[in-house]
């Protein structure tokens, strides 16, 4: 054990406990070690804590402080966490790990915990005879007066630092060579199997949902001394000192990654499958495959480079810049236009370029990540309200008259579910408020409109004062762009801070995107064809996205699997995307799907969905 005592005189430390209690039942309970100046601020903690609980309020909560001269100060366990899919997998490592220390009865440990759910303590068990030697067998053993230093906030409860206090504690007491446990809180399925070299973290020991929990701690020694380790767990106080055992850095990065896959949250960067049919991709008119925007990029290297050497604002600037520029704005009707490398960058630009601290951005609830970041890193005033409800907006509006500007952004469609922005009331907001408006056309542009001119030319009306959109989507290139009048681009050019601080884009992406841009303005047939093909799958034509509503998350990765071994590429789409429960597949239709395709890949979706449907109901 890498314990060392040390018992140095120290300051007197009070022992300071919290116990609630609802129609008689024993609701919460904590307690902390702390010193004299800590007591008054930790008992009003704790009562917060009890009266915060969230299986109920209280009828009763009893606070007590008394002083311990006699503390003893223990190292923490070493932590390792390890990440399991499955509560089967869970049980597995945690018998290889009670095996590791000679403990081998994992099998029967794991069916006691059938009658530990009632007990307030824990059980105590002999691991060479599997009897149960604690004297009360209705409450268990109770480990009490023992707390971390640093203490771990009060006022509500952290899982993780309080058990690895219990676990030093109980590890340390004589005889005692493991712990199992197992929380009682439905929601919490991370356990842990605690032995002599070490505290190990195991992600799932029971599924979500189950109430059910308990601990065991494992003795292996004589009879006569079990007296005596009853009395060290129960009451010898002890303060686990964490301040010069600050966990290794890498496991504070792989503790989380553990929840992330315990959670079925986890994304892989996966290099594309050229094998199947693709509904996944932002590519809406197919032109990232045209030959003539393939040429208008390999040109563009061919007489520029590479790369472009510095920032727009010193020496990057290619006459293809300066070209795309102009037609963006042409395209758009507008008086000028500025581009970025990124779409991100436009967004993140141009918000903070346009407010800062003493302004108020107001933001749709579902607007796309670089919007919310843009808001963010702005220093303004934010308020979101709820997605797509005008009123509200409206009425936010009158919220926010001390503000010195006043910006209001909103996507033109919406990426998840392909829903599309009111512009002309939205335009009238915004000017009766004298707000700027900005809208993002990334999945608008060459998709919405006769002629793929976006939302304007879709509803007939006027402009925003901010369009923004993207190259990178039915451009089929990379990249971003604003357009508008000349006093806003120039405005943008003089404070983007994105736009000042990137290296330009290179030519080839570019000169690409100028390509696309005159196929799209050629061949307006190829958006015509894009929403037929929205409506062949199911969708109202307005966009090329088809939301398919799912839910459970594992359920929709689990359906998109099933579609990509038909051959179909049709991505889940899950939290942090869009909200906990409401994972749904997402098609991206392109003009470049033939209309066998759709048909195909339309009826998979369906099939897939029943299936998935009926083996959620049985399981
Ligand atoms: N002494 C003995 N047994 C206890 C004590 C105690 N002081 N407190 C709780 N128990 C028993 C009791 O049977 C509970 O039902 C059971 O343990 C679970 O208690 O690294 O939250 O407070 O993230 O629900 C593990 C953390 C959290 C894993 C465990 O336990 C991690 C947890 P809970
Ligand atoms: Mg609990």
């Amino acid at each position: 054990m890498t314990t060392e005592e040390d018992n140095s005189p120290r300051q007197r430390l009070y022992s300071v406990k919290m116990r609630a209690s609802a129609n008689g039942a024993h609701l919460s309970g904590a307690e902390r070690i702390v010193p004299p100046e800590r007591v008054a601020a930790t008992l009003s903690a704790l009562a917060r804590r009890a009266l915060g609980h969230e299986r109920g309020v209280p009828d009763s909560i009893h606070l007590k402080a008394e002083a311990r001269d006699e503390i003893l100060h223990i190292s923490p366990l070493p932590v390792s966490t390890f990440d399991v899919a499955t509560p089967e997998d869970g049980w597995r490592k945690a018998e290889e790990l009670l095996a590791a220390a000679g403990i081998g009865c994992a099998k029967k440990i794991r069916g006691l915990f059938a009658k530990t759910f009632s007990m307030r303590g824990a059980m105590l068990l002999d691991v060479r005879t599997m009897e149960r030697l604690e004297p009360d067998r209705e409450r268990g053993v109770r480990a009490t007066h023992m707390d971390s230093d640093p203490s771990p906030r009060a006022d509500r409860k952290d899982h993780f630092a309080e058990a690895l206090t219990l676990a030093s504690k109980v590890l340390h007491a004589p005889g005692i060579v493991g712990e199992v446990c197992v929380s009682d809180d439905p929601s919490y399925v991370t356990g842990y199997v605690a032995t002599r070299d070490g505290y190990h973290r195991i992600t799932k020991l029971k599924e979500p949902q189950d109430p059910h929990g308990g601990r065991i701690f494992l003795y292996d020694g004589r009879r006569e001394d079990v007296a005596e380790t009853i009395r060290f767990i129960e009451e010898t106080a002890v303060v686990v000192d964490r301040n010069d055992a600050r966990r290794p850095r890498l496991d504070l990065v792989r503790d989380d990654l553990a929840a992330i896959n315990a959670a079925g949250l986890r994304r892989e960067v996966k290099v594309r499958n050229g094998n199947l049919v693709s509904f996944a991709s932002n590519d809406y008119l197919g032109l990232s495959q045209d030959p003539r925007v393939k040429e208008a990029a390999a040109r563009a290297v061919a007489e520029f480079g590479a790369g472009t050497g510095a920032s727009r604002l010193v020496t990057g600037t290619l006459p293809p810049h300066v070209r795309l520029e102009r037609h963006l704005a042409d395209f758009k009707g507008a008086e000028d236009a500025i581009t970025f490398a990124t779409g991100y960058m436009a967004n993140v630009g141009a918000i903070t370029a346009l407010v800062g601290k003493g302004d108020a951005v107001l933001s749709d609830a579902l607007n796309h990540a670089s919007i919310v970041d843009g808001c963010r890193l702005s220093g303004a005033e934010v308020v979101v309200y709820p997605h797509l409800d005008l009123d509200a907006l409206d009425r936010a509006l009158r919220g926010v008259c001390g503000a010195r500007r006043v910006l209001v952004v909103s996507d033109g469609v919406f990426s998840m579910d392909g829903d599309v922005l009111d512009l002309p009331r939205f335009l009238e907001i915004c000017e009766r408020h004298q707000a700027f408006s900005m809208v993002d056309e990334a999945h608008a542009l060459g998709v919405v409109g006769a002629t793929g001119h976006g939302l304007c030319e879709r509803f007939g009306c006027g402009k925003p004062d901010i369009m923004m959109g993207t190259l990178s989507k039915a451009l089929g290139s990379s990249g971003g762009y604003v357009a508008g009048c000349r006093d806003m681009i120039e405005y943008l050019r003089q404070k983007a801070r994105p736009f000042i601080f990137s290296t330009a884009p290179g030519a080839t992406s570019v000169a690409a995107a100028d390509a696309a841009l005159s196929i799209l303005e050629a061949e307006p047939n190829r958006v015509v064809r894009l929403r037929e093909n929205a409506r062949a799958f199911g969708g109202d034509g307005e966009s090329a996205i088809i939301p398919v509503p799912v839910g459970d998350e594992r359920r929709a990765v689990a359906v998109s699997a099933a579609l990509e071994a038909r051959g179909f590429l049709i991505p889940a789409i899950r939290y942090p995307t869009v909200a906990r429960g409401a994972a749904r597949l997402r098609v991206a239709v392109s003009a470049a799907h033939s209309a066998g395709e759709i048909a195909a890949a339309r009826q998979a979706v369906e099939e897939e969905v029943v299936v998935s449907n009926k083996i959620y109901r049985q399981g």
